[in-house]
């Protein structure tokens, strides 16, 4: 930003306001659409320019956007990688450009942390270890084998990979839990059904399913009770995020515990991108503050509840 306001530095608006380029992974759970609104509703409140992009859950559609904004000469770029691999190209460019960028939400696996200034987001590996151990009380005491079906999210993303690892590492604490079936339901509802559609043919025996979702979860729960099941009764049901709907289908018994992954990025998000445009030090990892939630829990949380 040049002293005098008049031609501004890396292309922010005349103004002097900072103009940031955002690139969303898409529109695939109610967990995007409350962090794309926080996000939004953050850049407002911070009077800063967002130039937003919604990839549809496409890495070539957010390497295309990066590229955009590094043209628009904008003051920071921030995105929410949905693969971990294949950044180094596009993010060299930007830092070639003198333009920084902030990681939100997920992370990427490049050993060059001089890509980005900061990650914001939450501990995936902690969530999944959250619903393992969950589980591993639930059935504390009990010795027949807990037959598993795992519902991942996008294959090679932080959340996917992490939730993934944090929960298998719990569990192998017990050899009676058994991941008999596991495949990804990409994040959303429809493709969650259809894979539990698949694995309730494929296996009579299933005990417990985690999702790394709830909007798998609740495509799940169409597929189980279409299948004369009781979700939550027959089929234990674990899931990650904690947005409204599946806040109210563990409320209603349909689900037994959802690990909370908060959306609410945006406020943390303008703040960063403020220091990080004036020059400041920012923490290179900044994890979200988030809990885990019981039927008994949600019940009363649900009319607080944002999203
Ligand atoms: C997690 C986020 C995940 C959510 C899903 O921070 O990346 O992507 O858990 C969303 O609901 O699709």
């Amino acid at each position: 930003l040049s002293a005098c306001g008049g031609e501004s530095g890396n292309g922010a608006a005349d103004d002097g306001k900072i103009t940031m380029g955002f690139s969303q992974v898409g529109a695939e759970s109610g967990w995007r659409t409350a962090n794309t609104d926080s996000v939004r509703k953050a850049a407002e409140e911070a009077g800063i320019e967002l130039k937003f992009s919604d990839a549809q859950q496409k890495q070539e559609n957010q390497i295309k956007a990066i590229r955009s904004f590094v043209q628009q000469k904008v003051d920071v770029i921030a995105f929410s990688p949905v693969v971990e691999s294949g950044w180094d190209t596009v993010l060299k460019e930007a830092k070639d450009a003198g333009i920084p960028v902030i990681l939100t939400d997920r992370a990427i696996d490049s050993p060059d942390t001089s890509l980005y200034k900061t990650f914001l987001g939450s501990d995936f590996v902690e969530e999944g270890k959250k619903a393992g151990q969950w589980l591993v009380e639930a059935y504390q005491g009990k010795s027949e084998q807990v037959n598993i079906v795992e519902l991942q999210g996008n294959t090679g993303s932080a959340p996917a990979n992490d939730r993934r690892d944090g929960f298998a590492e719990v569990i192998k604490a017990d050899p009676k839990f058994k991941v008999i079936a596991s495949q990804t339901g990409e994040f959303t509802r429809a493709k969650g059904k259809e894979v539990m559609d698949a694995f309730l043919k494929a296996h009579t025996d299933i005990d417990v399913l985690y999702a790394h979702n709830d909007d798998m979860g609740l495509g799940a729960i169409e597929a189980i009770e279409a299948a004369g099941k009781k979700p939550g009764v027959d089929i234990t049901i674990i899931t990650v995020d904690a947005v409204r709907d599946g806040m109210q289908a563990l409320a209603d018994g349909k689900i037994n515990f959802i690990v909370e992954c908060s959306p609410l990025l945006g406020p943390q998000l303008m703040d960063l991108a403020k220091k990080v445009v004036a020059g400041e030090t920012v923490p290179a990892r900044v994890v979200t503050e988030e809990t885990t939630f019981t039927q008994e829990q949600a019940k009363a949380a649900l009319p607080q509840r944002q999203y």
